[in-house]
């Protein structure tokens, strides 16, 4: 049976659509992390599908082993396969299965939505075994298309929507973005969370709760699909609905992923204030910028705290200003971080804080200065935890241009992005042995200091507790400088071999229908 009329992805031998080429397929695939929970852009789309009458299968490549063999089975009776990816390594997969399935039926529509098709939808398209993309905000335009679709008719003029015709790619014009309280909610109960907890060891999804945001760093894409005009979702929605979503799926934790969460101080206090009041018993992160942080009192952070937020992820990006200032990060100023670590400790709120090493202009002095603030803020202030990145610069971004010019070379194809990230965390600027040295600068701040993941840990109290001796000599090079024989680092590369938690083989289509979906 399908499960209250959602899930229609066949069952065992039973063959659920009686209406024939009702159902859509939607594959999400891997972006190589353990730390997995439910696609929410996949999520975002299917509502509309749903409430139209379509049936939704959903096929998530994490937690599917047998990914292409499903795929393949379950487009068999549906109408169109729709793929949500950004630019890297999902794209491997992706082009798996768009090209098994034109093996299948050159004809059966195949259509990509997501980040790369939206940043380069020309390219994206060009791909033989792509018929349509969609750009930006999927909600409408998936809709439409798919009505389309089903009933033969011309996709021309659909806003958003990239297709082929007589072998030429047409370009519709751009859909406006529609604010966040105009989208109807996300589909959470196609997702399979028992599948997701196997994983990951954690029962937790991700939660969009604004959309932009309204500043405009060099290295980043979003003002390319979201724009700057930051737009929010009022505080009582926020409760209702995250008390409804932990509850119905018995989630322990949620990711806010907004880009800002701080912009409107007045709705995140609102926000706080409400999930006091409704009693609410899970945990939540969110991400914002050290500036906004900054502007909380203490006052305002403990009821945060009281209200479950456990974490504010902030991109301090560097420790050098000059790399601050070509990253068009000056709203940003190194008294608001380590206001925002002094602050958000004393209300047991964690900092954590990413670093991306690497930036056009920066050279073994600046990273020197980013190391060196790294230690400080994490010697004066303990419990703060900094994430490391090296620079990979993302067509849409306003640094794109410049790092061509300084040698990137952007693929010329779909599939050559699938190896653009990691491939290109070795730059032009920053490569053979000074790259090596940041690899291990790197790896030594990952022992020097603790970080807590998402996903849960596995590791053994002797393996932690090892790995807490070697935090010493780590801290030690660091401070020093000093990255040859690096003994420590063998050591911990051992001891994550033998604390490897063997990963669960989790088949969703064998699982049982979790009653709280039903
Ligand atoms: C959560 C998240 C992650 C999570 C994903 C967890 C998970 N379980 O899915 C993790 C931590 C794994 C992650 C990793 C990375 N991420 Co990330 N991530 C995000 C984040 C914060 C939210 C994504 C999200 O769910 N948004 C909410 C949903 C509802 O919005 P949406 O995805 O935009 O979906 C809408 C449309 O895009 C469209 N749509 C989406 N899918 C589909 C499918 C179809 C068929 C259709 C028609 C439409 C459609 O409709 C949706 C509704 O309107 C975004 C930033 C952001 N603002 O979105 C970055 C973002 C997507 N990540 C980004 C990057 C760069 C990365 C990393 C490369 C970072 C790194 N250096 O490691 C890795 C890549 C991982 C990999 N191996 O491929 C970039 C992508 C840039 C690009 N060119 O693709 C973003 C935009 C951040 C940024 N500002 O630069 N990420
Ligand atoms: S603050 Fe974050 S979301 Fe906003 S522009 Fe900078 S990197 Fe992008």
């Amino acid at each position: 049976m399908t499960r209250a009329g959602i899930s229609p992805c066949h069952n065992g031998n039973t063959i659920m659509a009686k209406r024939p080429r009702r159902k859509i397929v939607f594959f999400f695939p891997s972006f190589s992390s353990s730390e997995a929970t439910a696609p929410l852009g996949l999520l975002a789309v299917s509502t509309p599908l749903l409430r139209a009458g379509y049936e939704i299968c959903l096929i998530d490549s994490t937690i599917t082993p047998n990914f292409k063999r499903r795929v393949l089975e379950e487009v068999k009776d549906a109408l169109c396969l729709g793929i949500s990816l950004v630019t890297g390594p999902m794209i491997r997969e992706t082009v798996e299965i768009a090209r098994a399935i034109k093996a299948w039926d050159p004809k059966f529509p195949i259509i990509l939505g997501g980040w790369h098709p939206s940043l380069l939808p020309v390219q994206t398209l060009a791909a033989p075994y792509i018929d349509y993309i969609v750009r930006g905000q999927g909600e409408d335009t998936l809709l439409e298309l798919v009505q389309h679709i089903e009933d033969g008719a011309s996709v021309d003029g659909i806003q958003g929507v990239g297709y082929k015709e007589d072998g030429k790619l047409r370009m519709n014009p751009e859909r406006p973005l529609r604010p966040l309280i105009e989208m109807p909610p996300k589909a959470y109960h196609i997702a399979d969370f028992d599948a997701y907890e196997r994983l990951c060891g954690r029962r937790w999804a991700m939660y969009t709760s604004s959309l932009a945001c309204p500043f405009n760093c060099a290295y980043c894409t979003n003002g390319g699909v979201y724009g700057r005009k930051w737009n929010a979702l009022p505080p009582d929605q926020f409760v209702e609905e995250t008390m409804d979503l932990t509850r119905r799926y018995r989630l322990e934790m949620l990711w806010v992923v907004d880009d800002n969460f701080l912009v409107d101080l007045d709705r995140a206090r609102g926000i706080a204030e409400g999930l006091v009041r409704a009693g609410a018993d899970y945990t939540w992160s969110i991400q914002a910028t050290t500036n906004l942080t900054a502007r909380l009192s203490i006052e305002d952070l403990k009821l945060l705290r009281r209200a479950g937020l456990r974490q504010i992820c902030q991109g301090v990006d560097s420790g050098s200003p000059k790399i601050l200032k070509l990253m068009n990060k000056e709203f940003q100023n190194f008294d608001s971080i380590y206001e925002s670590a002094a602050r958000c400790l004393e209300a047991d709120i964690r900092p954590s804080f990413n670093i991306i090493f690497g930036f056009p202009g920066e050279g073994p002095k600046e990273r020197r200065e980013t190391i060196q603030f790294i230690m400080d803020v994490c010697r004066r202030f303990p419990g703060s935890e900094f994430w490391t990145n090296i620079f990979t610069p993302y067509p849409g971004s306003p640094i794109m241009d410049r790092a061509l010019e300084l040698g990137i070379k952007a693929p010329d194809s779909l599939e050559e992005w699938a190896d653009y990230f990691p491939r290109y965390t070795v730059l032009p600027w920053l490569k053979g042995k000074q790259h090596e040295r940041l690899q291990r600068m790197r790896d030594y701040l990952r022992i020097a200091f603790d970080r807590i993941p998402i996903a849960a840990d596995t590791r053994k109290p002797w393996v932690r507790k090892t790995q807490k001796a070697l935090s010493l000599p780590a801290r030690w090079r660091l401070d020093h400088d000093v990255y040859g024989f690096p003994a420590e680092l063998w050591i911990n590369k051992k001891l994550k071999q033998v604390s490897q938690a063997a990963k669960p083989a989790v088949d969703a289509k064998r699982l049982e229908p979790n009653p709280a979906n039903a």
